[in-house]
């Protein structure tokens, strides 16, 4: 299986996470025709980074599609060595689900894509984008709460989550907010625990890296 992969992508991020904790046979590569272009939307439907292609030919695209889709084929353990990263118990992959869509439609729609944009010199009210961080932010710490105290293995939710965590904390010194898990201990344990996690620590420090020279690449270019 290869992954077409943007060494930037947060949602990227995820799957990379998830092929080194399970020790996934999956080739990561750049995408193999150019993005925004008729080739690549012809080739991947949706348009966008991450896509699975699989043996067959076969395309998946969405990180949370493609992260579930290599947790089935390889249930269990994944591969050799690797960590189960779905729990068995039904309530517990609810609430796996309930993480990973709280990074996708509350997180990052309400705060980091707002983040984004003042990164990329759009003009946005700082202080409502601040507001909109800190909800979210207690949304998670309420939601985190709620699971209950106690150990729990990593799951989907949780690899889902952190590159989105990551560029928060990238992100949140343009609107004032320099460590944006000061107010929320929850969240700031729950960063603590995923970041002791090794293959999850070196994914992101790669992507921290890769967004750097990401805009870094942009200012050159300005
Ligand atoms: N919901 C999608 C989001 C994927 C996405 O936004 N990918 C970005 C990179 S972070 C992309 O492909 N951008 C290229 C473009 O929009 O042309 C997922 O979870 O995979």
């Amino acid at each position: 299986m290869k992954l077409y992969n943007l060494p930037h992508s947060p949602y990227a991020a995820r799957v990379r996470i998830q092929i080194r904790l399970q020790n996934l046979p999956v080739e990561v590569l750049a995408p193999p025709v150019p993005l925004r272009t008729d080739a690549f939307m012809q080739r991947f439907p949706l348009g966008k980074v991450p896509v699975l292609e699989l043996d067959s030919g076969e395309t998946i695209a969405e990180s949370w599609a493609i992260m579930e889709y290599l947790a089935e084929v390889n249930a269990g353990n994944g591969g050799e060595g690797g960590r189960a990263l779905v729990p068995a118990d039904a309530l517990e992959r609810a609430q796996m689900r309930m993480l990973g869509r709280y990074a996708d439609l509350h997180l990052a729609v309400n705060a980091l894509f707002p983040l984004f944009r003042a990164a990329m010199g759009a003009a946005g009210e700082t202080a409502s984008i601040a507001q909109g961080l800190r909800g979210e932010l207690a949304k998670g710490e309420r939601l985190l709460a709620s699971f209950g105290e106690g150990e729990r293995p990593l799951h989907l939710g949780d690899v889902a989550l952190a590159p989105t965590l990551l560029y928060l904390h990238e992100l949140s010194p343009l609107v004032g907010i320099d460590d944006p898990l000061d107010e929320y201990p929850r969240l700031a344990a729950w960063w603590a625990w995923v970041n002791s996690v090794a293959p999850v620590r070196e994914v992101l420090h790669e992507v921290r890296i890769a967004y750097h020279a990401f805009i870094e690449g942009l200012s050159a270019k300005a």
